[in-house]
């Protein structure tokens, strides 16, 4: 008979905060010897324990892990002994002092599709670890707080063999490593194959010299540089401003093709999605590199942050990703341009955490219950999580971040942490109460803070209120400090008042600004000082003021994003454009001194997504077909009225030096395919394909192909892109998502499944699943196509990745989060697909707990 539970959805069994206990041993040390074969590695481990407390001891175990031998000091365990419960193993202990558990196991690399654990990418062995995927590799306490030095045996006849920490020995097929800091398993990583090594050098502050070497496979040598170069800067970085030095002799970075997500912080040996490392300038994007740069710093951060001190538990995985993003987004600021880094910060955010906190989805940056904690590795934890930093720093000023800082790292080096431990380091190092403070980690959902002015006599009067809407399981929701950055500007343009931060503490509070000549304009939350929607009712006319002479670039790229926004909802309202608008964009391009990049953020109109979201929150029903109408008739009214001045631009901003990734160039080029994305409209496509043609780099190639499919008119350059590029993986995902991302609404979906039943949709890959599937979900009216095919496409495939890798099923589930803002029509049949996944057989627990939530 067969075995029913096999085919049965996973248990969604949620974990607690509230139920944490310590481990009731200590793990002194780990030592693993493991002999690699596609098909059947062994993996022998002898983990040294000592007793701390009563208690079982108790193991994880992933269910394919095949387990032949256990022992205590050297005894063989019986089978009264031990106990195997799902994915749990209870072992009788000795109930005091210290003694040596071995286990031998035997796992499938080959089989592992899901890529957790031990797996194959490409014929090269490697890891995934976190969040529990050590458990697939042997029996473990899988759990951040449990941390032990450890000593790997490697036994493989593959030309390189590398683990974490320093080499031992290596040589005839057999390497040894040891990592002397202590660590959690999830930061555990092995990697074996035929690859090649770009190196470099880095000697510490204090005198100690660092091996540096990007591994990738043969032939991609000449795409790794960049990365490290990337690692270099970090490295210098992180001794600049945090004066963090590096711990090991050696840091090796690794690309693989298949990775769930973008890269792996594991001690001394960081594995990367080979898309956040290889890079050339015929293959890969200004935006590319800019990624690269970010993620490998976001990866060598984590050394400190993450690794030296980590997280007790996984709810507080902020506390490692939140800080590490925070730090990343310093450095980008201070290799490129502060400014437009910050907007860029600001549109993902948006995009992205805004979204997920106004759904179902919803939770606090301090989850305290999760089911799958692969599903909360999220924008609210990861994006929102440094927000919430950069307000701590606001709230305590520079200095007093430094001093926190600097007590954090000598008080907590070596331990796993929590959230109220980085709080506290705060408190004393700045004597400041931050109970209230805390609810940013604690709360859900993204506060409403409305804004209105009194003038009389001089003396203004701002007067704000917040509320935070409810949700899941979060009703009540009291006040949050919320520090709101805002300048006076007069009329003639000068800045009466420079940027003062006032700390809103209370559900209404009033701010007054006495002794002004003239009655001032407001420029208000500058820098984007808070994540909260600032809901203040202004006109046209002073949105364009602020947008030409706001001295925060922030604040100025907003007035500006207002006053399209409000234009875009205006014309769905039938109205036409206003002339406030229009003028501003001809005044922008006229302004030849203006940095490029930021001009350029300030040209692109707001998404149908973001117009889509602007409505739900009004009440208003959003229709995503004609959001896409008025879109393209406000990009078409800006080409016809700015024609000349976009053709200058266009001109102007060309290139003529070799190709440089850096923010310079980068900004010129990017300002240059806005204006052509303008030009587009109305030339039929003509300037894309002499770009497309003429281009030796990719950002123009793929920029102006793009454009062409928008045009309707792509498909020899496609052809001809898909030959050039077709040993290229990473530019052939490209292909495989412009097509669906720029095809017209009402064929989106149509060219996602024609796209689909090609040979080379290598569909296991995740590039190349989160190519296609997310090209179409990020075409807002093609995947929320009136007839629902958009969302039968998305439940078919999630249902067939499921299967095969659930945490990619998962996260892509996610496009799914906004179903309900829509009209009856569609809600019917996103309904009908998310019943249809959620009664499939032998659902697994990640897209179960994703789409139950998301369903509710
Ligand atoms: N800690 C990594 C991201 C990461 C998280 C989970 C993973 O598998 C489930 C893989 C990578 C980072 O923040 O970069
Ligand atoms: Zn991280």
């Amino acid at each position: 008979m067969a075995d029913k539970s096999l085919d049965a959805p996973a248990a969604q069994v949620p974990t607690q905060l509230s139920d944490y206990r310590p481990y009731p041993f200590a793990l002194t040390e780990t030592r693993l010897d493991v002999t690699l074969a596609a098909e059947a590695s062994s993996i022998l481990a002898e983990l040294d324990f000592s007793r701390r407390a009563p208690g079982a001891l108790v193991l994880d175990i992933g269910k394919a892990v095949d387990l032949r031998r256990l022992a205590i000091d050297g005894a063989e365990l019986d089978a009264a002994q031990w106990r195997r419960d799902g994915e749990i193993l209870r072992i009788d202990a000795p109930a005091e002092g210290s003694f040596t558990l071995s286990s031998e196991v035997v796992v499938n690399p080959s089989a592992n599709t899901a890529f957790e654990g031990l797996y194959l990418s490409g014929g090269i062995f490697c890891t995934q670890c976190e969040a529990e995927g050590f458990r697939h590799i042997t029996p473990y306490p899988d759990r951040p707080d449990v941390m032990a030095p450890f000593r790997v045996t490697l036994r493989a006849d593959l030309p390189v063999l590398l683990s974490n920490g320093n080499p031992v020995s290596a040589g005839d097929g057999v390497a040894v490593w040891h990592d002397p800091w202590p660590k959690p398993a999830y930061l555990f990583a092995l990697v074996a194959g035929d690859l090649r090594a770009v190196s470099g050098q880095f000697t510490t502050a204090s005198g100690r010299d660092v091996a540096l070497n990007v591994w990738v496979r043969p032939g991609d040598e000449s795409r790794a540089d960049y990365a490290l170069e990337s690692l270099i800067r970090s490295m210098e970085w992180d001794e600049k401003v945090y004066g963090r030095e590096y711990d090991l002799d050696l840091f090796n970075i690794v690309a693989v093709d298949d990775f769930n997500m973008g890269a792996m912080e594991n001690k001394g040996l960081n594995i990367f999605n080979s898309k956040l490392v290889l890079a050339s300038p015929d293959t890969a994007t200004d935006a590319d590199y800019e990624r690269i740069e970010g993620v490998i710093a976001h990866e060598y951060f984590h050394n400190w942050t993450g690794n030296r001190i980590t997280c007790r538990d996984w709810f507080q995985l902020c506390l490692k990703e939140g800080l590490t993003v925070f730090r990343d987004q310093q450095f980008t600021a201070d290799m490129r341009s502060a400014a437009v880094k910050r907007i860029e910060d600001v549109l993902t955010l948006r995009a992205r955490q805004f979204r997920e906190d106004q759904g179902p989805l919803a939770h606090p940056v301090r989850p305290d219950s999760y089911v799958e904690i692969n599903n909360f590795y999220t924008a609210t934890v990861y994006e929102k999580g440094a927000e919430v930093i950069g307000m701590l720093k606001l709230l305590v000023g520079d200095e007093g971040y430094d001093k926190a800082l600097g007590l954090y790292f000598d008080r907590h080096d070596g331990d796993a942490a929590t959230i109220e431990d980085w709080l506290k380091v705060f408190e004393d190092a700045t004597g400041r109460d931050l109970s209230q403070f805390k609810r940013w980690y604690t709360d859900a959902g993204t506060p409403v803070v409305t804004m209105t002015e009194d003038w009389q006599d001089g003396h203004l009067t701002l007067r704000f209120a917040q509320s935070t809407p409810p949700t899941p399981g979060q009703d009540d929701k009291p006040p949050r400090v919320i520090p709101i950055a805002v300048g006076l500007i007069s009329p003639n343009g000068d800045e009466v008042v420079p940027t003062t931060v006032l700390e809103m503490t209370e559900a209404e509070q009033e701010f007054s600004f006495d002794g002004l000549a003239a009655r001032p304009v407001v420029s208000a939350l500058r820098g984007f000082s808070a994540p909260v929607m600032l809901d203040r009712q202004m006109d046209a006319t002073t949105r364009a003021f602020l947008l030409s002479h706001d001295t925060d670039p922030f604040a100025r790229w907003e007035a500006g994003r207002q006053l399209a926004r409000e234009t875009l909802l205006a014309m769905l309202r039938g109205e036409s454009p206003g002339a406030e608008y229009l003028d501003a964009i001809g005044q922008l391009l006229a302004d030849e001194a203006a940095d490029p990049a930021f001009l350029a953020l300030c040209l692109r109109l707001p998404s149908e997504e973001e117009i889509a979201t602007v409505q739900a929150q009004g009440g208003t029903t959003p229709d995503p077909d004609a959001i896409h109408a008025a879109r393209e008739a406000l990009a078409t009214e800006i080409a016809r009225r700015h024609e000349a001045a976009l053709e200058a631009v266009y001109a102007r901003m060309e290139v003529s030096a070799p190709y440089r990734p850096d923010a310079d160039q980068s900004g010129r080029r990017s300002l240059r395919l806005a204006a052509l994305a303008l030009l587009n409209r109305i030339d039929g496509g003509r300037r894309a394909a002499a770009l497309f043609a003429e281009a030796g780099n990719m950002t123009e190639r793929a920029g102006a192909l793009g454009l062409m499919i928008q045009a309707g008119d792509a498909q020899q350059a496609l052809s001809e892109f898909h030959r050039e590029f077709s040993g290229v993986r990473l530019v052939i995902d490209k292909w495989f998502m412009l097509q669906p991302l720029h095809a017209e609404p009402d064929q989106a979906v149509a060219v996602a499944q024609h796209l689909a039943a090609r040979d080379d949709f290598d569909w296991k890959n995740p590039n190349r699943f989160r190519a296609l599937i997310g090209g179409l979900t990020a075409n807002h009216a093609g995947f929320h196509a009136a007839d629902g095919t958009g969302y039968d496409f998305l439940a078919d495939w999630l249902l067939k990745m499921d299967a095969v890798n659930p945490q990619i099923a998962a996260r892509m589930s996610a496009a799914f989060e906004s179903w309900t803002r829509y009209d009856a029509d569609r809600r019917k049949h996103a309904e009908a697909a998310l019943d249809r996944i959620l009664s499939a057989p032998a659902l697994s627990r990640n897209l179960g707990e994703m789409i139950g939530r998301i369903r509710n």
